[in-house]
């Protein structure tokens, strides 16, 4: 299958992030792109190809205009305050506070469009967001006209963005983007599986009422684990979309039997939509050594989750998440190509 990439993700560097009570330098880093692109050409998987540019009116169907037209302006509005390094939130809206205002200030701003400090802005961070949507929305063209599959090597990733907001590394939501695409091309029925180890709270929030847009997630117990706030199992969608929005939260610890279970279980609520295709939120951060999550998976079960994606027999978009143990994310995320090539 043809790799989408563009080299513009590596202006997203050097950005920090807010954990464990300390500002430490972000997970999401430019080398796991980089790794997943070298082992494409290892492996010979097939072309890797530049994304053509893309305007943004796609993704105003499925997030806020102010909020994308807010994104470009972060880092230019961050530097014309005196300040460098990376512009990060520290207040949010919660309970009790007013959703509805978008303070003057940027400190305000970045709290009102975020739910975390997940989301650091360097100089390149706004080009490399908009690469990764163009990267997603090139690949979706190539399964639309008619490559049985594609892989949208995205940077930075997309899941935990929503409607109106960014969070967990993610600003545009592209596999959200990729979907409405396939929607407006003539697609009747798009179904999203989400591998990623943490609940894609973004996509579930945008087609939560919809049902032309299945969501199924496979994740970490949002009891115990990011982003605590959303991906349990009574979130079956709402109005028109109930019944459209599986969860399937994991506890700690599951290994290939658990998460595999949940998978095949998974693929047939799949199957019985009948999607006219089908968009993979891949997230390889499921490993057993990933250093922020507690999965169990190994790196001899990638090609096994491919394997059964392809069973499926659908049109499909793997479309990369997350996934933090650099020196293994090549090998693993390849690894899902790879077993669903056969
Ligand atoms: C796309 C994606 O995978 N985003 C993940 C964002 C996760 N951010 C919060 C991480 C919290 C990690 N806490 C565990 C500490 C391990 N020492
Ligand atoms: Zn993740």
């Amino acid at each position: 299958m043809k790799t989408v990439f563009s080299p513009r993700h590596r202006g997203h560097a050097n950005q920090l992030e807010l954990m464990a009570g300390a500002i430490v330098p972000g997970f999401e880093l430019p080398s796991r792109a980089e790794f997943i692109h070298d082992r494409i050409l290892e492996v010979g998987l097939g072309d890797i190809v530049a994304p053509k540019d893309f305007d943004l009116s796609i993704a105003e169907r499925v997030q806020a205009k102010d909020f994308l037209d807010f994104l470009p302006t972060v880092y230019p509005r961050w530097k014309e305050l005196g300040r460098e390094g990376t512009a990060l939130a520290y207040t949010w809206p919660t309970r009790g506070l007013r959703g509805d205002v978008v303070p003057e200030c940027l400190d305000g701003a970045l709290g009102h469009y975020s739910f975390d400090a997940g989301c650091g802005f360097v100089e390149g961070t706004w080009d490399a967001i908009k690469s990764s949507h163009d990267v997603a929305l090139t690949a979706a063209e190539l399964v639309k006209e008619g490559a049985g599959s594609a892989y949208a090597l995205c940077r930075p990733p997309g899941h935990h963005a929503g409607s109106n907001f960014m969070g967990g590394y993610c600003y545009i939501n592209n596999a959200a983007v990729a979907a409405e695409y396939f929607r407006v091309n003539g697609a009747k029925r798009v179904s999203i599986l989400d591998v990623d180890y943490h609940h894609g709270n973004g996509t579930q929030e945008i087609f939560y009422s919809r049902s032309d847009v299945q969501v199924i997630n496979i994740h970490g117990d949002p009891n115990q684990e990011y982003p605590y706030f959303l991906g349990y199992k009574e979130e079956t969608g709402a109005g028109e979309g109930e019944g459209f929005n599986i969860n399937y939260p994991l506890r700690w610890g599951t290994d290939w039997a658990g998460w595999s279970q949940a998978l095949k279980d998974g693929i047939q609520k799949l199957e019985a939509f009948g999607p006219d295709v089908v968009i993979v939120s891949l997230g390889v951060d499921t490993f057993e050594k990933d250093p922020i999550s507690q999965f169990k998976l190994k790196t001899e079960d990638y090609p096994k989750i491919g394997a059964l994606i392809k069973a499926i027999g659908k049109p499909t978009l793997f479309v990369q998440e997350g996934g933090y143990a650099v020196a293994d994310i090549g090998v693993n995320a390849v690894g899902v190509l790879t077993g669903f090539e056969g």
